[in-house]
């Protein structure tokens, strides 16, 4: 088996890093993790020049060569533990997992900016304009979408736990942060989300975090 060590930023703050967190332990595939802090502007991760060239978090390193990313680590991921099935079975259901995390990946720009990943805060009704409200619209769509068609197995995306979870599982905490009105079905998932094991834990640790970065924090006054 590979040594793997993922390199992360803050719990609370980084949505990035959440996404592979989430995957390698919710698929419980050993790893070790390395936290590195923002500096105090939120523009760069503090040490992270030793790990990737792209500066950038997460970062995961396999037997010591980087794969930086959250894409790429979640599709080398995938590669190195088949038997984990960690993208949908079914091929159609498959092609729309990889076109929905491409989706999250790529887009959701208002959403990303106005509502950032803020797990400890609590800003019901912020950062809720017209183009954010597409930005939740459309979420909402993909999500009845995967869970109509593809989702008969379970309470996930795709029936039982994958990769478009993981890289969801950010989204629902936005939408608990800034109290997000969506519809029943959109709700359950969210609930269906939070209640995962790794994204429990995930929350946990964010909570007992102390570092305050300003440009997470649009709607805190320090
Ligand atoms: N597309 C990248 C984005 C990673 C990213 O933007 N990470 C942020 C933290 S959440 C970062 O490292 N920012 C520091 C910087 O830009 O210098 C991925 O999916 O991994």
């Amino acid at each position: 088996m590979p040594r793997l060590r993922l390199v992360i930023g803050n719990k609370n703050y980084s949505s990035w890093s959440m996404r592979p967190w989430v995957l390698l332990r919710q698929a419980e595939i050993p790893f070790e993790e390395v936290q590195l802090e923002f500096d105090a502007s939120g523009a760069s991760v503090i040490g992270i020049e030793k790990y990737s060239r792209a500066r950038k978090v997460p970062v995961l390193m396999v037997d010591g060569e980087p794969v930086w990313d959250s894409l790429a680590i979640a599709e080398t991921v995938a590669e190195l533990f088949p038997e984990k099935h960690l993208w949908p079975e079914d091929a159609k259901a498959r092609r729309v997992a990889r076109s929905a995390c491409a989706e999250m990946h790529s887009g959701f720009q208002a959403l990303r900016g106005k509502m950032p990943m803020n797990i400890k805060g609590s800003h019901a009704g912020k950062g809720l304009t017209p183009e954010t409200q597409r930005d939740i619209d459309r979420i909402v769509a993909l999500w009845s979408e995967c869970r109509q068609s593809f989702g008969a197995g379970g309470t996930l995306l795709f029936g039982r736990f994958s990769i478009a979870d993981a890289f969801f599982a950010p989204v629902v905490m936005r939408f608990r942060t800034y109290a997000v009105e969506v519809p029943r079905l959109a709700k359950e998932y969210c609930a269906a989300v939070e209640a995962l094991a790794a994204v429990r834990e995930w929350i946990e640790a964010a909570r007992k975090e102390k570092k305050f970065v300003a440009a997470d924090e649009p709607y805190t006054k320090k």
